[in-house]
C-alpha cells in the first residue's frame, strides 16, 4: 500500500525524493554531536535534558522547578533569576573574551564596523542608561523600528538589560502597522532611525514614526539614530537624537535580575486575520532554547564566522542573529542590505571577505540566486563555508541541491530548519554531524522535542500526510498572545486538545523523516484529493526552466477546486511557445495527473512577506481577478501590479 491509499481526509503525499546525503566524514568526526544517544537521553528525561542545557547559562539565582505545565500554559525554570543581556555579553567579557568580535557589520553602501564583545557591552550599557533617563522602567514596552544597523541589536539588548520588553517592527512595515503594534503592546517609547538604505537609496523611517504617533497615546519618547542623514521633522520634548544622549552615558549599567518567566519580547505575526498576534516570549526558557539549538544545529565552534542573512525584525533575527549567537559567544556577520546590491554577487563577496563558515538563509533567497545562475557565486572564493542552513519555507529539493552544489560546493551539510515565531527556536532539523539528509526534508525533531503527525481525529499517522503537532512543552515556546488568552487557546490548542498545533501540514516517510507541506489553510481540494502547495511547487521548480513557483486553488465547477500556478522563469529562459503546456505535463509526470495545474501564469515576481513567505491569499485574489485583501505585510507593493499586467495565463483546454 502506498502512503496515500489509506487517507480520506488528510493531505496526500505525492512527491518521492530519494537522494541521500550523509554527513561528510571529516565534518562528522569533529562535530559537537556525532552519535545518536542524545535523542534517547532527551526523550527519556525531557526536563533533565533541558535543565542541563539551561545550566550552561549564568543564573543569578537557581530555579526551583524545571517545568510547571498547566496546559496550555508553561513555566520553565520557575524561581530562577537571570538576565539575557548579561548572558549575551558580560559573562563572555568576564571570561576574558572581550576582544572577540561579536559582529562584523557591513552597511549596504559598503561602510563597515567591527564590534567586539567588550564594545557591545559598553554600547548596550550606555543605551540602557539612556533609556532609563528617558523614563523607561522595568516592565515598560519599547517599540523598535530600525534598519539593520548595530544599534538595532544594541537597543534590543539594552531593553533586555533593564527588563523592558521590546517589540521590533520590521523597517519595511507601514506607519499603520507600526501604530497598530504600538497600541496593542501599549509601548511607551520608540527607538528608530532617520532612515535606512535599500538598493542604494535612503528610505525614511522617522517619517513613518511621526505618522504612526498621531494615533498612539502611550508613546512618550522617540530615540532616533542618524543613519542616512536625510531631513526629518522634530517634535521638541518627544524626540531625542541617539548621538546626543547615548554616547555620553556611563558605560556601566547593572543588569536587572529578571524572573525566568518575565516577558523578554513581543513579536507580531499577521496570521490569517487582519489583526496581528503579539507572540509573547519570556526569558530563561527562551534563552536556553535558542542557545542550545544554535550551538547544536549549527555545530558552533570558537573559530566560526556565522552569518544569518535574515532581518532582525523577523523571529529568525531575534533568535539566530541576536540572542542565540551572542549567548554562545559567537562571531557573526550582520549585513544591512539586499542580496542584489550593487550586484547579485554581494553575498558571495561578503562570504569571501569575512571568511564566513556558516550561512543561514531563506529558500526565497536561494531561489532568487538560482534564478540568476551560479556564475555570481563562482567568481568568489567560498571555500571557508562548512555548513549551510535554510529557514522560512519548505525548501524545494531542486533549490536544496543547487544550494548544496553551488554554494556548499558539495562539501557542506545543509540543515533545513523548521520552526515558527511561536516556537521561538528550531524544532525540526538535522544535526549536521549525525543526520543523513534528504533534500526537501527538515528530517527529525530536535532532541527534547516531541513532535508527531495526526490525522483529523487526532490519531497518529505513522507514514503519510497529516497535521503536524507538538505533544510536549519546550522551553522557548510562546507563553501566549499578548492580551488575548482566548485567541491563544483557540488558535494553537483547540484543534487537538493538549497538543500544540502550528497550522502546518507534514508527512512522515518510512524512515520517520518529516516533510513540511505548507500551511493547512492553503491545502487545495481537487476532486476530493487534498493536495499540499509545497509538492506541486517543488515539481514545477524541478523543471529546468523554472526558478520559482506558487500554486493556489481556485473554485472550479467540475473539480471543486482547480490548481492555478504562478511561475517565475530562470533569467535566461523565454516563456513563449508551449512552455505552459509543457510545465503542466511535467507536474503530471513527476507527481501524478491529479496535481497537474489547470493554469500556468508566467510572472516576473511573487507577492511575499519580508521573510519571503509567498502570500497565497493575494495570489488567490489575483487568480480570480478580485480586489486585493489586506496588503500591509507585503514586502513590495509594486509586485501585484507587475503580476496583473504580465502575460495572460496559459490554460488547460482539456
Ligand atoms: C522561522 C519562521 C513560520 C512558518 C511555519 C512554516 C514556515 C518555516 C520552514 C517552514 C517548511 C521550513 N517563523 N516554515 N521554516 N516550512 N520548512 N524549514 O519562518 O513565524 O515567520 O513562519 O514558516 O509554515 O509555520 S515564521
Amino acid at each position: 500500500m502506498t502512503e496515500t491509499e489509506n487517507k480520506h481526509d488528510e493531505i496526500e503525499a505525492l512527491l518521492a525524493e530519494n537522494r541521500l546525503f550523509a554527513p561528510p566524514t571529516e565534518f562528522a568526526a569533529s562535530a559537537r554531536v556525532n552519535s545518536p544517544e542524545i535523542y534517547a537521553e532527551a526523550a527519556a528525561d525531557l526536563e533533565g535534558f533541558w535543565a542541563k542545557e539551561a545550566a550552561q547559562l549564568d543564573w543569578f539565582e537557581p530555579w526551583h522547578t524545571v517545568l510547571d505545565w498547566q496546559a496550555p500554559y508553561a513555566k520553565w525554570f520557575d524561581g530562577g533569576k537571570i538576565n539575557v543581556s548579561y548572558n549575551c555579553l558580560d559573562r563572555h567579557v568576564a571570561a576574558g573574551r572581550g576582544d572577540r568580535v561579536a559582529f562584523y557589520w557591513e552597511g549596504e553602501p559598503g561602510d563597515t564596523r567591527i564590534i567586539t564583545y567588550k564594545d557591545l557591552l559598553e554600547d548596550v550599557s550606555r543605551c540602557a542608561n539612556a533609556l532609563k533617563e528617558l523614563g523607561i522602567q522595568r516592565g515598560d514596552v519599547v517599540a523598535i523600528y530600525m534598519p539593520m544597523i548595530p544599534e538595532l541589536a544594541v537597543a534590543m539588548l539594552a531593553c533586555a538589560r533593564i527588563g523592558a520588553p521590546h517589540t521590533v517592527v520590521f523597517g519595511g512595515f507601514s506607519s499603520a502597522s507600526l501604530s497598530d503594534r504600538i497600541n496593542d503592546a501599549h509601548a511607551k517609547a520608540v527607538i528608530t532611525a532617520d532612515g535606512g538604505f535599500r538598493r542604494g537609496a535612503p528610505s525614511g523611517l522617522k517619517v513613518n514614526v511621526d505618522e504612526a504617533l498621531q494615533t498612539t497615546p502611550t508613546i512618550e519618547k522617540v530615540l532616533v539614530v542618524k543613519r542616512t542623514g536625510q531631513d526629518v521633522d522634530w517634535v521638541e520634548g518627544r524626540d531625542v537624537w541617539w548621538h546626543d544622549l547615548v554616547p555620553s552615558q556611563p558605560a556601566d549599567c547593572p543588569p536587572e535580575h529578571m524572573e525566568s518567566e518575565d516577558m523578554l519580547y513581543l513579536l507580531y505575526t499577521s496570521g490569517t486575520t487582519a489583526k496581528p498576534k503579539g507572540i509573547l516570549h519570556t526569558t530563561g526558557g527562551y534563552l536556553t532554547g535558542v542557545a542550545s539549538t544554535h550551538r547544536l544545529v549549527f555545530d558552533i565552534k570558537d573559530d566560526d564566522v556565522y552569518w544569518a542573512a535574515a532581518d532582525i525584525g523577523w523571529v529568525t533575527g531575534h533568535s539566530y542573529i541576536v540572542y542565540g549567537p551572542l549567548a554562545n559567544g559567537s562571531t557573526s556577520v550582520l549585513y544591512e542590505g539586499t542580496p542584489d546590491y550593487p550586484a547579485w554577487d554581494r553575498w558571495w563577496d561578503i562570504v569571501e571577505k569575512y571568511k564566513v563558515t556558516i550561512l543561514y538563509c531563506a529558500p526565497t533567497a536561494i531561489r532568487a540566486h538560482m534564478k540568476q545562475g551560479p556564475q555570481f557565486a563562482q567568481t568568489h572564493d567560498l571555500s571557508s563555508l562548512r555548513l549551510l542552513g535554510s529557514v522560512g519555507e519548505p525548501i524545494n529539493p531542486e533549490a536544496w541541491i543547487w544550494y548544496q552544489k553551488y554554494i556548499g560546493q558539495e562539501r557542506c551539510p545543509v540543515v533545513d530548519t523548521w520552526w515558527q515565531t511561536e516556537t521561538g527556536m528550531i524544532m525540526i532539523s538535522p544535526l549536521p554531524g549525525l543526520t543523513v539528509t534528504k533534500p526537501g526534508s527538515a528530517t527529525t525533531p530536535f532532541p527534547g522535542i516531541d513532535a508527531d503527525i495526526f490525522d483529523h481525529n487526532g490519531d497518529p499517522v505513522e507514514t503519510g500526510g497529516g497535521y503536524l503537532v507538538i505533544k510536549k512543552p519546550w522551553p522557548a515556546m510562546l507563553r501566549g498572545i499578548y492580551g488575548d488568552p482566548e485567541r491563544y487557546e483557540r488558535t494553537y490548542w483547540a484543534r487537538f486538545p493538549g497538543n500544540y498545533f502550528p497550522g502546518d501540514g507534514a508527512r512522515r516517510d518510512v524512515d520517520g523523516y518529516y516533510w513540511l507541506m505548507g500551511r493547512v489553510d492553503d491545502v487545495m481540494n481537487v476532486s476530493g484529493h487534498r493536495l499540499s502547495t509545497t509538492e506541486i511547487e517543488s515539481a514545477l521548480v524541478s523543471h529546468p526552466a523554472v526558478a520559482e513557483a506558487a500554486v493556489v486553488g481556485i473554485p472550479d465547477d467540475l473539480t471543486g477546486e482547480a490548481i492555478f500556478s504562478f511561475v517565475i522563469l530562470k533569467a535566461d529562459v523565454d516563456g513563449n511557445g508551449d512552455l505552459g503546456a509543457e510545465l503542466r505535463q511535467h507536474v503530471g509526470k513527476v507527481i501524478g495527473p491529479i496535481a497537474r495545474p489547470k493554469s500556468v501564469m508566467f510572472t516576473p515576481d511573487l507577492p511575499k512577506t519580508r521573510s519571503g513567505k509567498i502570500m497565497r491569499r493575494l495570489l488567490r485574489d489575483i487568480a480570480q481577478n478580485r480586489p486585493l485583501g489586506d496588503t500591509t505585510t507585503l514586502a513590495d507593493t509594486s509586485v501585484v501590479e507587475a503580476i496583473r499586467s504580465s502575460s495572460a495565463a496559459a490554460s488547460d483546454d482539456e
